[in-house]
């Protein structure tokens, strides 16, 4: 039990809808854990312990998690992923949106009624703080659920990616990384562990619950000699349909029913592969594919999985754009509102690699944008007072609104909407033979004119992946005042400013909104302002002189290569003549990026892709100092 408190308070004994308040006590602090076996780390835990507490609430009950920051050297907040927030977009989480980051020291009480079903997590959303070990999933139990008689027992799996070091200590947004190339983990977790064994009855069903709560990497999960039905992707219930196959992006959950064989003498290898194509660099002792196992017995053999195909690449896994919802809810008519925006990687000034929607990477504004709209009066209806660089879009009440998000760059991207779920209607390139084999060619963008036909009942969900080169386009109700991130789910890409702001019916939200001043205090603590613009200027809404701006451009001439080629110098005039010799040796490898140069007019039109030997230089560094 440790100091772990859950306190559930009925309210109405007896009554099968009874709400009840469900408290948390979550004091953060480091703990040390080694759940791959291959090192000991420090990790953020709660109640002294690590792996964290599962939260478990029954719809419609109210949530109340007491957090104290016990870190000593961390901010931190969190963010109940998949919560629709409905009037508590205050409790979202995210610092310098919706609240100030929680310093050490600080306590703050997240409050608010979980009217939803299925399978959701919580992260930290402060800064990189989240990979550290501060995730865990958020289950919301439903009396109600169509498929309740459908199984016996239920588990709840997480998936994960894992890295040995500190997220803050791994250099990521540096010169010495003028790609950008994502931190590639040192492991791949189930359940926070690895080989582990989930037993089953035989002839029986249950409900299986999965969850990535990795911060990059996509991992497909399959059971050998097991199919299964799908049930629910990101709180959205779907007819059961069956599959045999999921890619599981990070953020991204389903609900299977899996029914167990009649005998009991062998156990079966539960695989998680992971999707390799968004790796750079793959070092010969990263574990890729893992073999946890569905147990019948222990006392049987439990055998390694054996791959049927060469690369994750080959895997065809089932589409969830084909999922049709339980609700039927039908198409939504044309929008009111479009946005229009692409995904471009690129380089500023400073020779960092960053990430633009259009040509904005995001930036905090100095003041949490939730705290701008409240502040502001009838000047929040203003677009322009969040700043330029929170790539701010404000939503009128009730507007169908229309999301096209164009992915010029090579990799893909799992994109997350706080505050809804949304309709998918249209993703190109289709599941191909070769999951996602569209790096050849050139980005295709969303054509109004000249698209598939919308599904009649599109699939919903909260994290969808953008596919390399390709789009996607999601249709959603603004019937939720708040102030909601649309962003990457990748973290290191989100830390690259792959977000933008939605400020959704903002006069609503000043009616409705209550903020309990701990809220305040916390900023106070954390000297962060909290009435004003995104400038802080709280006399001129709309003088935003002092905003926090992104990095300017590079120099006119100066494309992504040349960034490449001044920054390699540097670093080889910097560690010498040793560097060059291991840079010079290494292995070209072709980089699927097709790094553009920075968005802008500043830049050079010459949009040529990085020369393959561009993306050695971070990983010798990294073969350099890891000896
Ligand atoms: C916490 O956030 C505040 C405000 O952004 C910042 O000044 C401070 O340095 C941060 N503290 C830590 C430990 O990162
Ligand atoms: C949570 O919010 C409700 C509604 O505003 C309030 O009545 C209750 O006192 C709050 N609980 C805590 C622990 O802050
Ligand atoms: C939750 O599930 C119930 C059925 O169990 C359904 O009526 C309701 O619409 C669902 N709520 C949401 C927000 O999806
Ligand atoms: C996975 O881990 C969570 C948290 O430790 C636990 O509640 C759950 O039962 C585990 N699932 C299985 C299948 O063991
Ligand atoms: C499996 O379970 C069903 C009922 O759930 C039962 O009718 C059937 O006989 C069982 N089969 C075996 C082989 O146990
Ligand atoms: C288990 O046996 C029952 C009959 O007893 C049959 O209907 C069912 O298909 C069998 N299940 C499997 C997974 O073979
Ligand atoms: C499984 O992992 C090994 C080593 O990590 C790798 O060589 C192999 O290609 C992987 N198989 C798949 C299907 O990814
Ligand atoms: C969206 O923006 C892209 C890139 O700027 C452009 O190619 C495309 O035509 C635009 N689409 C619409 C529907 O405005
Ligand atoms: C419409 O899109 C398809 C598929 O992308 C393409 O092959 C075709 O040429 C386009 N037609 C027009 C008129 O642009
Ligand atoms: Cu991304």
């Amino acid at each position: 039990m440790a100091n772990f408190l859950l306190a559930a308070v009925l309210l109405l004994f007896g009554s099968l809808t009874a709400a009840k308040t469900v408290t948390y006590d979550f004091n953060v602090g480091w703990v040390t854990a080694n759940p791959d076996g291959l090192a000991e780390r420090k990790v953020v835990g709660i109640n002294g312990q690590w792996p964290l507490p599962v939260i478990e609430v029954d719809k419609g009950d109210r949530l109340v998690v007491n957090m104290y920051n016990g870190l000593g050297d961390k901010n931190a907040s969190i963010h109940f992923h998949g919560m629709y927030q409905t009037d508590t977009s205050n409790m979202d989480g995210p610092s310098m949106v919706t609240q100030c980051p929680i310093g050490p020291g600080s306590s703050f009480t997240y409050n608010f009624t979980v009217n939803q079903n299925g399978t959701y997590w919580y992260h930290c959303h402060t800064d990189f703080c989240y990979p550290d070990g501060y995730r865990q999933a958020l289950i919301v139990h439903d009396r109600d659920a169509y498929f309740n008689d459908d199984y016996e027992e239920e588990f709840t799996v997480t998936i994960s990616d894992w890295y040995h070091d500190f997220v803050e200590d791994i250099r990521f947004l540096s010169l010495y990384n003028p790609t950008g190339a994502e931190p590639v983990p040192n492991s791949f977790l189930l359940n926070d562990t690895q080989h582990s064994s989930l037993r089953v009855k035989p002839n029986t069903t249950y409900l299986i619950r999965l969850i990535n709560i990795g911060a990059f990497v996509s991992q497909f999960f399959y059971i050998e000699d097991h199919t299964f039905k799908i049930v629910e992707i990101d709180g959205i219930y779907t007819e059961p349909t069956e599959a045999d196959t999921l890619y599981i992006s990070v953020a991204q959950r389903y609900s299977i029913l899996l029914t167990t064989k009649n005998s009991t003498d062998k156990n079966y290898p539960i695989v998680t592969v992971a999707d390799s194509d968004l790796l750079d660099v793959i070092s010969p002792d990263l574990q890729l594919n893992n073999t946890n196992w569905l147990e019948y017995n222990a006392d049987a053999a439990h055998a390694q999985a054996v791959m049927t195909v060469d690369a994750s690449s080959e895997i065809v896994p089932f589409d969830d754009i084909t999922l049709v919802p339980h609700d039927h809810m039908e198409l939504l008519p044309e929008p009111d509102f479009e946005i229009n925006v692409t995904v471009i990687m690129g380089n500023l000034r400073n020779g960092f690699g960053y990430a633009f929607l259009n040509d904005i990477t995001y930036t905090a504004p100095k003041v949490p944008t939730l705290y701008t709209v409240m502040s502001s009066s009838g000047m929040a209806t203003n677009a322009d007072i969040y700043g330029d660089y929170t790539h701010p879009m404000v939503l009128q009440k009730n507007d169908v609104v229309q999301l096209v998000l164009n992915n010029a760059d090579g990799g893909s991207h799992p994109f997350h909407l706080h505050g809804h779920n949304f309709q998918v209607i249209d993703r190109q390139p289709p599941y191909g033979e070769h999951f996602y084999d569209f790096v050849d060619g050139d980005p295709v963008a969303f054509d109004p004119n000249n698209h598939s036909a919308f599904p009649a009942f599109p699939a919903r969900r909260d994290t969808f992946v953008l596919p390399p080169q390709g789009y996607y386009v999601i249709r959603f109700v603004a019937d939720n005042p708040g102030v909601w991130m649309f962003h990457c789910h990748i973290d290191w890409h989100l830390a690259q400013g792959l977000a933008m702001t939605l400020i959704e019916a903002p006069l609503e939200i000043q009616q409705r909104h209550q903020i309990p001043q701990q809220h305040y205090d916390v900023c106070r603590a954390a000297g962060v302002p909290f009435v004003g613009n995104a400038a802080a200027d709280t006399f001129d809404l709309t003088d935003l002189s002092g905003q926090n701006t992104q990095v300017a451009p590079l120099p006119g001439g100066f494309t992504a290569r040349g960034i490449v080629a001044l920054v390699f110098s540097c670093i080889s005039a910097f560690l010498g003549m040793g560097f060059i010799t291991v840079y010079g040796l290494s292995e070209p490898k072709v980089s699927k990026r097709n790094l553009t140069s920075s968005p802008g007019d500043e830049v050079s039109s010459e949009n040529e892709a990085v020369p393959s030997a561009s993306v050695e230089p971070k990983h010798a560094a990294a073969a350099t100092s890891q000896g």
